[in-house]
């Protein structure tokens, strides 16, 4: 006889997934299972986060398959995961460098798919000037924001206690952002019990190596009650180059801090993309301080992107 089990997908690699189950006794165990044949492709691939339905042959408890997924909240390509409550973009203040732009599109992601963007910006210890213009110009535009350095431990309890106060029965946040900005150190520093692989990151190209290379769950607190926080590969400069995440007439409402100055361009059709500050309030307000001009250039050139290729569809 088969007997059925849920639980979460909190490891991926090699084909083989890691479902946390919380069995009847109430104790927490970790299968590790392959997934069923029409779970391997498309939308349908299993992902980290997933609640997962495992299907246990009783005489042969080794017989487990990973029988089916629930529907899931939203899912992600990058990082590759579903479920998420909570996305911590993690950006490094200096080395690697950070690249607004990129940042900027990982925002919009997650708030295309309702999930909390949060900013953690590492290495204050190297450039605190840049972490504190930094942690303004994201705080003034709405968002959480956080400073750390993991080396001094500065802000890190601060990042600890959001995580633990906002992370419980069964919330799930990642860790994401370019290889080399601290993610792994920061878990690290977070829960300490963890000893995850990190890396210096190369003094001449100023680019990680992508020592991280699956995304795994780690469990924040104990049984039903517990929540988790992932930690994700680091993306390269060229993962979000190809921006097809959603369409042209959804970007607009990813962009928080532009709704204060939405309805008062001079044309009710003004896409805030070429006009000047007279026409356009965006444009305006971003020449008045009210809104980063690093944000406007985000919002025009993923427009640009989007549109050409609506046109060219
Ligand atoms: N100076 C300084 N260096 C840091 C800090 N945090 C991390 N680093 C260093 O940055 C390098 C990269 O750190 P990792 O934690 O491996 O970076 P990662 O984001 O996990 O990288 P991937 O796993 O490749 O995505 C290591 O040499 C760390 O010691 C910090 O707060 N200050
Ligand atoms: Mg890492
Ligand atoms: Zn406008």
């Amino acid at each position: 006889m088969r007997i059925e089990k849920q639980g979460k997908v909190v490891k991926g690699l090699g084909g083989l997934f890691e479902t946390r189950v919380i069995e009847a006794s109430g104790e927490v165990r970790r299968y590790a299972c392959r997934a069923k044949g029409s779970l391997h492709r498309g939308d349908a691939k299993v992902l980290v986060g997933d609640n997962a339905v495992l299907s246990i042959d009783e005489s042969m408890p080794d017989d487990i398959v990973l029988s089916g997924i629930a529907e899931r909240k939203n899912a992600l390509i990058r990082p590759p995961m579903a479920n998420l409550d909570i996305l911590c973009m993690v950006v490094a203040s200096a080395k690697p460098a950070p690249v607004l732009e990129t940042v900027d599109k990982l925002l919009s992601i997650a708030e295309h798919h309702r999930i909390e963007p949060v900013l953690i910006f590492t290495k204050t210890d190297i450039d605190k000037e840049n972490a504190e213009r930094l942690s303004a110009l994201y705080k003034g535009a709405g968002f959480t924001v956080f400073a750390v350095s993991s080396h001094l431990g500065e802000g890190v309890d601060e990042v600890r206690e959001y995580l633990i106060s906002n992370l419980k029965n069964g919330k799930t946040a990642a860790f994401a952002g370019a290889s080399g900005v601290g993610k792994s150190t920061l878990v690290n520093r977070i829960f300490p019990s963890l000893q995850l692989a990190t890396a210096e990151i190369s003094e001449k190209i100023e680019r990680g190596r992508h020592t991280t290379r699956h995304v795994e769950l780690f469990e924040i607190g104990e049984g039903e009650s517990a929540g988790f926080l992932a930690d994700t590969p680091g993306f390269s400069l060229l993962d979000f180059e190809r921006f097809d995440f959603f369409g042209l007439s959804d970007l607009l409402s990813t962009f928080r801090d532009f709704v204060p100055h939405l309805g008062a361009c001079r044309y009710s059709d003004c896409a805030h993309i070429g006009e000047g500050p007279a026409e356009c309030a965006i444009a305006r307000a971003a020449e008045e301080g009210k809104l980063a001009p690093s944000r406007l250039a985000s919002y025009r050139s993923i427009y640009r992107v989007l549109k050409s290729k609506n046109e060219y569809k």
